[in-house]
């Protein structure tokens, strides 16, 4: 089999650089080694931010998301007794939208079908070969159990952080932060409690009050690392979260309800370096991962896909590679300031246990919730920078 660019991995990277080529008039094949089912319904992140809003209703992705999302405003941000909202609006002039990205999932799949272009779910035994060389190709087992060859004048490694595609680049630079907590994350059929985002500080550890719709609620507590999600009962879960969350102050509640979903995400920080070698492009978390606390991780993914795609059109279609020759750097500008937001959100949120990191991060609480600088720097970089920075 040929195409022009082989993706490897059916995430929102891969997808989404697919239906970018395809609307530069470039062909693509994706592989994945999940089932459709599957890779559709993976429960992840939830937080579009601005550009990433412009950038998917530009590519004709908007219809669903402008129905069915939820536009913020802002966040609040909260620390024992103070409750603060943050207006991104009236601060930056940008919102941010709460659509999951299970959604974002369903419509990449819908509009790839649409568009009559290939997504071969269920391989296994993926290689990538010879991505130095003009002529790289990926070998890879079908769902039957035939051995294939995929050949492509490039290769997209969309593969996610445990894909074979970062290891494929050869004398790679990498930076990793792991940190000493998880977040313990639940879904629960109950309306949120909340009309916008918390963001929560508080002795016992790091809260979120997060939502997918107008019943469906999604909550995280900061946990130990190692810790076992059957461990906890939902009452010790709905009670760790009314202590954290604030539940009964200045006539606040939390609303518990029936748990459907419970699972442990470690944290880390991780950025490889460069993102392109030879023929083979790396994109979103196969090339760096953010711990959760600034929703970096598909919108990250989402900014990098946007510039890919700009420079396979270019070298491709247009046998033009100035773009492809910046990609890494273009691409790594980004990756090192949304590094930088997330590892600040996580250090100034999660309780280390030293009273000293304590007094310092309400400190900086204070500080963002009540200057007009702090809390633009804030707003400017959650609610993101313009693509192209
Ligand atoms: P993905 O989504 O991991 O997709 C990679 C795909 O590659 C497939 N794959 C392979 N395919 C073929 N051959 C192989 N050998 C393969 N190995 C792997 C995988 O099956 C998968 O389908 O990476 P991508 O596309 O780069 O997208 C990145 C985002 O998914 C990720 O950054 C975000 O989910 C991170 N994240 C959040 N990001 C935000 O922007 N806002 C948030 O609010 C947010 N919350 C979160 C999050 C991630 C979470 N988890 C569970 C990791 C909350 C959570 C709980
Ligand atoms: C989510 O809704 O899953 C979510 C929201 C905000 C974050 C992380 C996760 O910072």
């Amino acid at each position: 089999m040929r195409t022009q660019v082989a993706i490897i991995g059916a995430g929102p990277a891969g997808l989404l650089l697919s239906h970018l080529l395809a609307q530069g008039g470039v062909d693509s094949v994706v592989l994945e080694t999940r089932s459709e089912e599957y890779v559709a319904a993976r429960i992840r992140a939830g937080i579009l931010e601005h550009s990433s809003v412009e950038l998917l209703e530009s590519a004709g992705l908007g219809a669903r998301l402008r129905a069915e999302g939820d536009e913020h405003r802002g966040i609040y941000l909260q620390w024992p007794d103070e409750r603060h909202h943050l207006d991104f609006v009236n601060l930056t002039g940008r919102s941010v939208w709460v659509y999951g990205q299970t959604e974002v999932q369903k419509d990449l799949i819908a509009a790839r079908r649409e568009a009559g272009q290939e997504i071969v779910y269920e391989v296994s035994d993926v290689s990538l070969h010879d991505v130095d060389s003009d002529r790289p190709y990926i070998t890879y087992t079908d769902k039957n159990g035939q051995t294939s060859r995929l050949e492509a004048a490039a290769i997209a490694g969309c593969d996610g952080s445990f894909g074979p595609s970062r290891s494929a680049v050869p004398a790679a630079k990498t930076f990793e932060r792991v940190y000493p907590y998880s977040w313990f994350g639940i879904l629960a059929d109950v309306a949120p409690s909340t009309d916008e985002l918390i963001y929560a500080w508080h002795p016992d550890g790091f809260a979120l009050h997060s939502m997918r719709s107008a019943t469906v609620s999604r909550l995280y507590l900061q946990v130990p690392n190692g810790t076992d999600p059957q461990s906890w009962s939902d009452d010790q879960i709905w009670d760790a979260l009314a202590t954290r969350l604030g539940h009964d102050q200045n006539g606040w509640k939390l609303n518990p309800g029936p748990i459907t979903d419970k699972s442990v995400l470690p944290m880390r920080s991780y950025v490889q370096t460069p993102m392109r070698h030879g023929n083979l492009f790396l994109a979103g978390d196969a090339a760096h991962i953010v711990p959760p606390t600034g929703a970096k991780g598909l919108n990250l993914a989402i900014a990098d896909v946007a510039l890919l795609s700009k420079a396979l059109v270019a070298r491709i279609a247009g046998k033009d590679d100035r773009l492809a020759d910046a990609y890494s750097e273009t691409a790594q500008r980004r990756v090192w300031r949304c590094t930088h937001f997330s590892w600040w959100m996580t250090t100034m949120l999660h309780t280390s246990g030293d009273p000293f990191d304590a007094e310092l991060q309400l400190a900086q609480l204070r500080w963002v919730a009540s200057s007009e600088a702090g809390a633009t720097g804030l707003a400017e970089n959650y609610a993101g920078l313009p693509i192209f920075i």
